[in-house]
């Protein structure tokens, strides 16, 4: 009986096998062809709209970490913030394969689908602040209503319907003027922005597409989630920058609008997990993601200054109200009634039991926590301000 030696790519795959058994080697070969191209496949491929925001950055580090191959978008005059936060941790865009794209031009969202053909796209793209929503409101439509529906229906056209799995990052602002507390997935809708409902629109076509085209499409209702990526304009970013300059002495009064805005504010990198998580489910749905808890924005001020050893003292009422240092009598929070927004969203609470039931999601940092995190990290970046500073005086 003759034999043969079979060298396999892989060098534990050593074989010996009569001639006779040709037709079963072929098999066998076919067999380890199949698995091992099947492991160079399991790499799930990864699009992430607005890779250079606050989400993005955290989505794209836990995707990386899950072994996907991850692909980002970002617009050609993006401010580099996924780049500062990279340096400042670990190399994220070495590791991440950037495209040039923007959600108003159509084509070269096709374009980029074709191109890259992943198996999950997340659009966390967005102009996401409300208030600059109610001065460009046909703007923030624009990106933020019809961009989606352009990614949906690239998907589409290109008949990838049932190969992509869709994430929209919709948003707690679409219960706006809120019809019951807490909020959960069936808590009737009342945005209060230009942003809100064109997420409204964002999130009707999302679903639309999963029922009409039997697409995986999923909403994700996240409530406000912050971070030390979060962009500076948005309250929370807002005050613990300006605490830390106030306790390094490079701010002397913080400006701020509504005090008593209450908001369940969680912590990004825990709401990433919900994204992914959603997207791994045998069938697409809609999912409320919130901590359950609250605060006004008024707490978030006194913890953050707490955090750094000063004491707020209110005094007066309405656009006089300002916080005092207890300790010096100085003013450090005044209002400006330009920050006072046309239509303002009172309250927020989520209930994400849905979320902890079937996707087994929790939110896990508190906010004492996430409070301590972002001051933490504000106060390095302040004092390499200072530093800077004073190194340039030096000059
Ligand atoms: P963010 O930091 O403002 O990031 C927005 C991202 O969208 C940035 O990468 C931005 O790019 C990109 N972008 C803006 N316009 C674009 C356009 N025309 N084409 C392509 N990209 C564009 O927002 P985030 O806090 O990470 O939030 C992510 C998503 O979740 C947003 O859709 C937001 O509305 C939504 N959301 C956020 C929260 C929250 O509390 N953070 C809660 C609920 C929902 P540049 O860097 O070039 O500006
Ligand atoms: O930090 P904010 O600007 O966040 P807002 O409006 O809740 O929106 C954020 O969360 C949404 C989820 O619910 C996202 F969809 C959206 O993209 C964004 O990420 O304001 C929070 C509250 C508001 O009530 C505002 O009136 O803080 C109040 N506020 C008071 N003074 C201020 C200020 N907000 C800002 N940005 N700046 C102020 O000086």
């Amino acid at each position: 009986m003759k034999r043969i030696l079979i060298f396999c790519s892989t060098p534990s795959r050593i074989f010996w096998f009569s001639l006779k058994n040709l037709s079963f080697l072929a098999c066998l070969s076919c067999i380890l062809f199949i698995a091992t191209s099947a492991d160079l496949s399991l790499k799930k491929k990864a699009l992430i709209f607005g890779i250079t925001g606050q989400d993005g950055s955290y989505l794209a580090d836990f995707l990386l970490d899950k072994n996907y191959e991850v692909h980002g978008v970002e617009r050609p005059l993006s401010i580099q913030r996924f780049n500062q936060f990279d340096q400042e941790r670990k190399n994220l865009s070495s590791h991440v394969i950037m495209h040039f794209g923007n959600l108003l031009d159509a084509l070269n969202v096709v374009d980029l689908i074709k191109k890259i053909q992943p198996d999950e796209i997340y659009n966390l793209a967005a102009q996401s602040h409300v208030q600059v929503s109610f001065e460009c409101p046909e703007y923030t439509s624009n990106v933020d209503g019809l961009g989606p529906l352009r990614i949906l229906e690239a998907i589409r056209l290109l008949g990838l319907e049932k190969k992509i799995k869709f994430y929209q990052a919709s948003s707690s602002e679409l219960f706006g003027k809120v019809q019951e507390v807490p909020q959960t997935e069936n808590t009737p809708f009342y945005p209060r922005s230009p942003y809100a409902v064109a997420k409204l629109y964002a999130y009707w076509i999302t679903k639309n597409y999963r029922e009409a085209y039997g697409m995986f499409a999923c909403n994700g209702i996240l409530f406000n989630h912050e971070s030390p990526m979060r962009g500076e304009s948005f309250v929370t970013r807002k005050i613990t920058l300006a605490a830390c300059r106030y306790k390094l002495g490079l701010q002397k009064v913080l400006y701020l609008g509504n005090l008593d805005a209450k908001r369940d504010w969680g912590y990004a990198k825990d709401y990433v997990e919900a994204m992914w998580l959603m997207m791994q489910q045998p069938t697409s749905d809609d999912y409320v993601i919130a901590t359950g808890k609250n605060h006004s924005v008024r707490e978030f001020v006194e913890l953050a200054f707490k955090e750094l050893d000063v004491e707020i003292e209110w005094r007066g009422q309405n656009e006089s109200e300002c916080g005092m240092d207890r300790n010096s009598g100085q003013v450090i929070v005044a209002i400006d009634p330009k920050y006072y927004r046309p239509a303002e969203v009172d309250l927020l609470l989520g209930n994400a039991e849905k979320a902890q039931k079937i996707l087994k999601w929790n939110s896990k940092t508190s906010f004492q926590d996430l409070l301590k995190i972002m001051v933490a990290s504000d106060l390095q970046k302040v004092l390499k301000e200072k530093y800077s500073n004073l190194k340039l005086e030096d000059k």
